[in-house]
């Protein structure tokens, strides 16, 4: 009998294929992984811009061939599959997707930017320069999140959602642990709980050194 195939993930270490892995874990859904970039030197596995015309990770093949890419798009599939992942009661549920859609959108997104400004600038001191803004501007959005999430434990409240899931993973990217201590003090401590989950865990020493 042919071996039934599984979710594939195609990923890279520090990235947001993190939070996918977790969130597949989290689900119990066995799965199968592709190291699919490296950072210096630069090299994308074959397969990623056959699979995503953007060339990014994170990429998921379903069993049936259907390529998704997006991690909050992957993230809330997932969510579906994990009883309270997504909060059920109307307004923790718009919250919910609030800020499920706040974070890739105007966080993880910066890093497009702000790992390749020579894709969008010529000038090497003008790349220097769109390198501090674009930290600037995410000290900025998590100091929104810091100001708007209830952090009681967790994001939205009592409940782990997927949002937690997903703020443990960017918590880990620019402007960094130690700045995020310092200055949004009600978020890490709710991230830190979010990480105390032995299966979140394990995935953030996998891809971040615990
Ligand atoms: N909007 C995408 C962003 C993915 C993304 O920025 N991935 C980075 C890795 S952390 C990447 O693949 N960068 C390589 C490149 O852009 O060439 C998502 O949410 O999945």
């Amino acid at each position: 009998m042919p071996a039934r195939r599984k979710i594939k993930l195609y990923g890279a270490p520090g990235c947001g294929s993190a939070v996918v892995e977790a969130m597949l874990e989290l689900a119990g859904i066995e799965y199968s992984y592709v190291k699919a970039l490296n950072w210096r030197p630069y090299k994308r596995h074959k397969d990623l811009l056959k699979l995503n015309p953007l060339g990014q990770v994170p990429v998921m093949v379903l069993p049936d061939g259907t390529v998704m890419t997006e991690s909050a798009a992957m993230v809330m599939y997932l969510a579906e599959r994990i009883p309270g992942m997504i909060p059920t009661d109307d307004a923790s549920r718009a919250a919910f997707y609030r800020w499920m859609h706040f974070v890739p959108a105007n966080i993880y997104s910066v890093f497009a930017f702000r790992d390749f400004p020579e894709r969008w600038l010529d000038d090497a001191s003008a790349q220097s320069a769109f390198r501090d803004k674009l930290t600037e501007r995410l000290r900025e959005y998590w100091l929104i999140l810091e100001a708007n999430l209830a952090c009681k434990p967790y994001a939205l409240g009592k409940q782990m959602t997927a949002l937690d899931v997903y703020l443990a993973m960017v918590s880990r990217l620019t402007p960094g642990r130690k700045w995020l201590a310092e200055n949004c003090p009600r978020l890490i401590k709710s991230v830190k709980k979010t990480e105390a989950h032995p299966v979140i865990a394990t995935v953030s020493e996998r891809n971040f050194g615990g």
